[in-house]
């Protein structure tokens, strides 16, 4: 079933108290807090050279470097805040829901607005660790007072977050699979479905008996199999989609 962005947004799925519902999320249900997003007009890789930044060879090559477009990410997001879409998925866990994010995104936005089960596949920019294993925390500094920034070991600090060529961890990945093999509401939002092992995700949901369902601005490759895709932002249809579906579980429980 196909929507456009004339049409009201209806859920096509019949959502059940007892449904297990997973949401993907990248990028784009982030772009309404003021995010940018990577690919597309304006998008990130149009101002940097990934490889130089997002690799464990370009942080080898140069740490300053790809600090400085970390430290600008980190000082942007300090300032943005999660949006109704972020908000939208979070009223549904707290209406009962079986809900589980599972997000490419390295922002937080999701527990920041309150969802609790969310699984970070690429890590989280707040984030740091030592790049000698001294261990990992949580830094919130931002702008950072020198760049790189080092460890009391001496040694040089990383984001902790998940480069191109880096395997995810294990754990990780588990709990994804895990959860992509029981779900029966598959929500993909904001995502252009091409990094992987994230974008096969949708699919072995789908392979798995989920229903599934796309939130985007336009036609990615999920689109040729999600069971309806929503065009429009998802700061607009995820309201529109599942309102009536946490206002009939609030009133029961009349929070
Ligand atoms: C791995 C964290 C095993 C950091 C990120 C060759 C050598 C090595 C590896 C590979 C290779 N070829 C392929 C690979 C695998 C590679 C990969 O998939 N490459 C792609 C480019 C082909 N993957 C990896 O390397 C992964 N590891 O495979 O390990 C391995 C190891 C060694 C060798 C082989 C295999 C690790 C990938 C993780 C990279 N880290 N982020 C950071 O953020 O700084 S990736 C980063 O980009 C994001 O996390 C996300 O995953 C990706 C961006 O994708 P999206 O989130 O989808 O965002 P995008 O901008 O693309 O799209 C936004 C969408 O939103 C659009 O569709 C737009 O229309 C829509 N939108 C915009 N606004 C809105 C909206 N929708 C709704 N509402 C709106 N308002």
């Amino acid at each position: 079933m196909r929507t456009d962005r004339t049409q009201k947004y209806k859920l096509g799925f019949h959502l059940t108290r007892n449904n297990r519902i997973t949401f993907l999320t990248g990028a784009g249900i982030s772009a309404e807090s003021g995010i940018a997003t990577f690919r597309g007009e304006s998008g990130l890789w149009e101002k940097v050279d990934v490889e130089k930044v997002a690799t464990p060879e370009g942080f080898a090559e140069n740490p300053k470097r790809a600090w400085e477009w970390y430290d600008s990410r980190r000082t942007t997001m300090k300032q943005c805040k999660p949006n109704k879409a972020h908000d939208t998925i979070a009223k549904l866990e707290k209406a009962g829901y079986d809900v589980v994010v599972i997000t490419q995104n390295i922002d937080n936005f999701h527990r920041d607005s309150g969802s609790e089960n969310v699984i970070e596949l690429h890590g989280n920019i707040w984030y740091v660790r030592c790049t000698r294993g001294c261990g990992v925390w949580e830094d919130r500094t931002a702008p950072m007072p020198s760049l790189p920034p080092l460890c009391a070991c001496g040694s040089i600090i990383r984001p902790h977050v998940v480069w191109f060529g880096e395997m995810l961890d294990e754990s990780i990945v588990g709990a994804a699979y895990q959860r992509l093999f029981d779900t029966d509401l598959c929500v993909v939002v904001g995502t252009s479905g091409v990094v992987y092992p994230a974008a096969g995700f949708a699919e072995m949901a789908k392979a798995n008996g989920a229903y599934v369902v796309e939130v985007n601005l336009e036609r990615t490759p999920i689109s040729s199999y999600a069971d309806e895709s929503h065009f429009g932002k998802a700061g607009e249809v995820l309201p529109v989609l599942f309102s009536e579906y946490i206002k009939s579980r609030a009133d029961e429980k009349n929070i």
